[in-house]
């Protein structure tokens, strides 16, 4: 029997490379702990009176589902009383979270989108958990601020998202390649079933949500309207189309089997600046798939490169495999008739 890996090997020969500190590798395991819960609950659906909505409006105005609630809580109480972290940032709540005064602080913030692709959690369709992980600037006797987690994606740590469907699998960096993890449900441990995942340069796929198509900005209907075009295009080819609607879904295909996803600027979400949030978003996926061999952008700039000026920023998002967004890119910087 060939032998299996877990998550906590993993991350322990990591230490011993020098790739991941010891406080971070506890971070890690107990973000891993913390998803699993999440992932039972989601699992058990119905049965656990987990579906559907809360009653209550986050900071971005957006209905809370029962999930998007009980995952945020699931991980601030996971890692709130390690030592490892001085404070965390969530797409539910308002402002940052310092860790409580009565536990130790450590060197790293932690931000999350605790449940992705809400929209799909009442259809029983893949959902997720993105996170990343940025170095805390501030002494550690000192409170941090909202300022503090205001660091380009360039400098995040470590960065992962947890795909809940069909099996769940982790996903992660911290700066030496993508790995992937697949649950194993009997034993509990995250088994590495996924090394080094590498994104093919060149693609034939596409995720846009094609709803807003009559809002899209001219080099994005030009990029789709070739694709579209197929064979008899300028392309020379036929592409394929898919959107699940949950980021972790599309990026997990596209890093899986290669493609570009987008949810470019468009006249809909224009005075927001995009759909998508910066910090725990764009950031975490930007760094998996720029680990991958692939490329991340807004259109005009390299999502990474991006100096922050909110917690919950939005930008437009165009990844996926490099050879496409650097066409989409270029169309944006350089439009064409
Ligand atoms: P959420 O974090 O509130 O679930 O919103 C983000 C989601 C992404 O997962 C997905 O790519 C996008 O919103 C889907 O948007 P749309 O409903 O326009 O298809
Ligand atoms: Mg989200």
């Amino acid at each position: 029997m060939s032998q299996r890996i877990s998550l906590t090997q993993f991350l322990i020969e990591e230490q011993r490379a020098a790739r991941v500190p010891a406080d971070l590798r506890l971070l890690l395991e107990v973000v891993a702990r913390a998803v699993k819960a999440i992932g039972v609950t989601v699992s058990k659906g119905a049965l656990a009176g987990v579906l559907g909505e809360a009653g209550t409006e986050n900071v971005q105005g957006e209905e809370q589902k029962k999930l998007d609630v009980i995952s945020n809580e699931i991980l601030l109480q996971a890692n709130e009383w390690g030592g490892y972290l001085a404070a965390m940032a969530s797409e539910e709540l308002e402002t940052i979270y310092p860790v409580p005064p009565n536990y130790p602080k450590g060197d790293y913030l932690l931000l999350f989108d605790p449940l992705d692709g809400s929209s799909n959690i009442d259809v029983n369709v893949t959902i997720g958990t993105i996170f990343s992980v940025l170095r805390n600037p501030q002494a550690k006797d000192k409170t941090p601020t909202e300022a503090d987690f205001l660091q380009p994606g360039r400098d995040q740590i470590a960065a992962g998202y947890v795909a809940y469907g069909p099996s769940t699998q982790l996903v992660l960096t911290v700066g030496d390649g993508v790995h992937g993890f697949t649950l194993d449900r009997e034993t509990g441990d995250f088994i590495y079933t996924n090394p080094f995942m590498t994104l093919p340069a060149e693609t034939r796929e596409y995720a846009i949500n094609a709803s807003n198509a009559r809002h899209w900005e001219a080099p994005v209907q030009r990029y789709i309207a070739e694709l579209q075009q197929g064979k008899t295009g300028p392309r020379g080819s036929d592409f394929n189309m898919r959107w699940i609607a949950s980021m972790v879904a599309d990026v997990h295909r596209v890093l899986t089997r290669g493609g570009i996803f987008m949810y470019p600027l468009d006249e809909k979400c224009r005075a927001k600046g995009g759909k998508l949030r910066l910090m725990y978003e764009a950031n975490p996926m930007a760094m998996l798939v720029e680990q991958a061999g692939g490329a991340a952008t807004t259109g005009r700039t390299r999502i990474l490169d991006i100096i922050p000026e909110r917690l919950h920023q939005r930008v437009p998002v165009i990844l996926g495999s490099r050879a496409e967004v650097e066409r989409v890119t270029s169309y944006h910087l350089d439009p064409a008739p």
